[in-house]
């Protein structure tokens, strides 16, 4: 692996007292997960609001022990340490708005940056709309957390978005995008880079309205959903995200099914 290197944080360089500040950026040519490299380094006592980036990930962890691909600079790589200093009124129980409030203010700074209006998808993709090939992938997210004794140690919070890639292997052309492909033309991940930790430290100053911004924008809600879940799946209604993040979902039968962890294709809006 390269040896780091630290930049400050560009971005909001006066913060009010109290108010949180993401940085400094550790930059990686190459790492296996930047999610391992954060996870590890907050175990040796980084600092919270740190923010790893990397060129490339060997081991790109996606969610279920899935993993997430890209070629050197195809996509924005990258993972925010969060300690509960940084958001103190984050508990076990609502660590989901830190994601919520990522795919938010990742949503916001793709279009600020490649100027298109991605679709939030339950629990933490970012889809790109194409009239003649439909929904793809263009951004997943990865959130894990460090408990002991019953605490929140921190979470970390990682983010993949194709950023500038055409040529996707065979796994993934069907379903994948980046911003370059549906803006027409060159995107540059620096920019989204620093138009995410902008928008993301104001949101993590104010978590109170992440929940109610996210059910209004994702775009899950009121559409026909398959549930893919393990050695099960089933079709429905996407109808509602409770307090606690999970999927409400009216079923064919008429039962309402409160889905934690899974995966969900987005089929029509209804
Ligand atoms: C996710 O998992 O979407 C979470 C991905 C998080 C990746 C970031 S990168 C920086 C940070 N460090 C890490 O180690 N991870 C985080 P999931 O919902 O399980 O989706 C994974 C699935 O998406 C794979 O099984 C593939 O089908 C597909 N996939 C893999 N790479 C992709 C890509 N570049 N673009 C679109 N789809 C991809």
């Amino acid at each position: 692996m390269n040896q780091p290197s630290a930049t400050p944080p560009p971005e909001n360089p006066n913060p009010s007292p109290g108010e949180s500040r993401l940085g400094p950026i550790i930059r990686l040519a190459e790492v296996d997960s930047t999610n391992r490299y954060l996870l590890d380094a907050a175990r040796a006592g980084e600092a919270s609001g740190t923010v790893v980036v990397a060129d490339h990930q060997s081991a790109g962890r996606g969610r279920l022990g899935r993993t997430w691909e890209a070629p050197v600079g195809a996509s924005l790589l990258m993972s925010v340490l969060l300690r509960p200093e940084i958001a103190p009124e984050i508990t076990i129980a609502s660590v989901h708005l830190l994601t919520m409030a990522a795919g938010l203010a990742m949503a916001d700074a793709v279009e600020a940056v490649a100027g298109f209006a991605p679709i939030l998808k339950w629990p933490n993709d970012l889809l790109a709309s194409d009239p003649l090939v439909g929904n793809r992938k263009l951004c997943g997210m990865l959130t894990e957390s460090e408990i002991s004794d019953g605490s929140l140690r921190c979470v970390v919070v990682g983010i993949g978005v194709n950023v500038q890639w055409s040529d996707f292997p065979a796994e993934l052309v069907e379903t994948a995008t980046a911003c370059n492909l549906v803006s027409g033309r060159d995107i540059s991940r620096d920019e989204l880079l620093n138009e995410f930790l902008d928008r993301y430290s104001v949101l993590l100053n104010d978590l109170n309205s992440v929940l109610s911004d996210y059910r209004e924008r994702l775009g899950t809600l009121n559409t026909r959903v398959r549930i893919e879940l393990a050695g099960e799946a089933f079709e429905g209604i996407a109808e509602g995200v409770t307090d606690d993040g999970s999927l409400e979902v009216r079923t064919d039968g008429g039962a309402l099914r409160c889905i934690t962890a899974g995966d969900v294709v987005h089929l029509r809006p209804v």
